[in-house]
């Protein structure tokens, strides 16, 4: 028995095959604000691309990029699906963005600069493939940063989360220093109804918001240097339960930014912290970590490590 598994272990060395990640993931790109979607027994896992030289002093940030897996260990590097100049309306600042699968197609909200109307704004982009292209679903922003009016700073229309329920309903969650949501029309690409504002002590940024049992659970970032907090509640505008801090701060970086999805039976929640040899403040790294939700559906702390998921491979996995 020992010796079929060594003799199987040598075999997947050889054609390059890892049975373990390692994180952080990605190298040799920088990136940052991973949004994941599953999809035909492979993960999607979109981030953004952080192109600042070492000494960089902002995020430049022009395209997301696209990897995939079917064991969580084996990453493809499946390219460029879409950049913030798809939207002809932006000026090339590419920021957070979220994915999700509707009605057969898949739908990318982004945040980008908008060229003309002062501030960050969040469009939507969508393609007939999960690795697109995408193209921009309505030739102009959904949220600009003119719709809102709770702050003065021009970025807090950032960070679009999008979530479909099973009653069919979609949802947009979205912010930086407010948290804003509101309904999506079945079309994807238009709010239905008012922007909402839920007020959250010390949220910063980084809404999400997944559903797990009958559950929903609403995360973010909170404080300065960022650590991921989240609430639970009994539908997708609460009431909201505060359940605390589930990730620490990075050391590198401030932001941290996470999603969380479910993959062949298992939990995983995706962030970014800046440990690639090079990384700093602007020049950050997804990682993933597997975890087990508490009987009670709540989340324990999760640490940061260096191992990564083991591997969950789908059936008939091929790399
Ligand atoms: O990557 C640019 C911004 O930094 C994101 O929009 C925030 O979530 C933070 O990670």
């Amino acid at each position: 028995m020992l010796k079929k598994t060594v003799a199987a272990t040598a075999l997947l060395l050889s054609l390059g095959v890892a049975e373990a990640a390692t994180n952080p993931l990605f190298a040799p790109f920088y990136t940052a604000d991973p949004a994941v979607l599953v999809d035909g027994g492979r993960a999607y896992l979109f981030t953004g691309r952080d192109e600042a030289l070492p000494d960089g002093k902002d995020y430049v940030m022009h395209e997301w990029r696209v990897f995939s897996t079917c064991d969580m260990v084996n990453w493809k590097d499946e390219g460029v699906p879409v950049k913030a100049k798809d939207f002809a309306w932006a000026n090339g600042r590419a920021w957070a963005s979220d994915i999700v699968k509707r009605h057969g197609k898949y739908w990318f909200y982004a945040t980008v600069e908008h060229a003309t109307v002062p501030g960050f704004a969040v469009g939507v982009a969508v393609s007939d493939s999960p690795t697109g292209p995408f193209t921009d679903a309505r030739g102009s922003p959904l949220v600009t940063n003119d719709m809102t009016k709770q702050t003065d700073i021009a970025w807090d229309d950032i960070d679009p989360a999008v979530f479909v329920d099973d009653d069919g309903q979609a949802w947009l969650y979205w912010g930086n220093t407010v948290l804003k949501y509101a309904k999506l029309k079945a079309s994807m690409t238009e709010l239905d109804g008012p922007i909402q504002v839920l007020p959250v002590a010390n949220f910063v940024e980084a809404p999400y918001l997944h559903k797990r049992k009958g559950t929903y659970y609403l995360s973010y970032s909170q404080h300065w240097p960022e650590e991921t907090a989240y609430m639970t509640g009994p539908s997708p505008t609460g009431p909201w339960t505060p359940q605390g801090v589930i990730m620490e701060r990075n050391l590198k970086t401030k932001t941290i930014h996470q999603a969380f999805f479910e993959f062949n039976g298992r939990s995983y929640v995706a962030y970014h912290n800046a440990e690639l040899p090079g990384g700093g403040e602007h020049r950050r790294s997804v990682a993933i970590e597997e975890f087990s939700y508490r009987a009670d559906g709540t989340i324990p702390f999760i640490h940061q490590s260096k191992a990564g998921p083991k591997a969950n491979p789908s059936a008939g996995c091929k790399h």
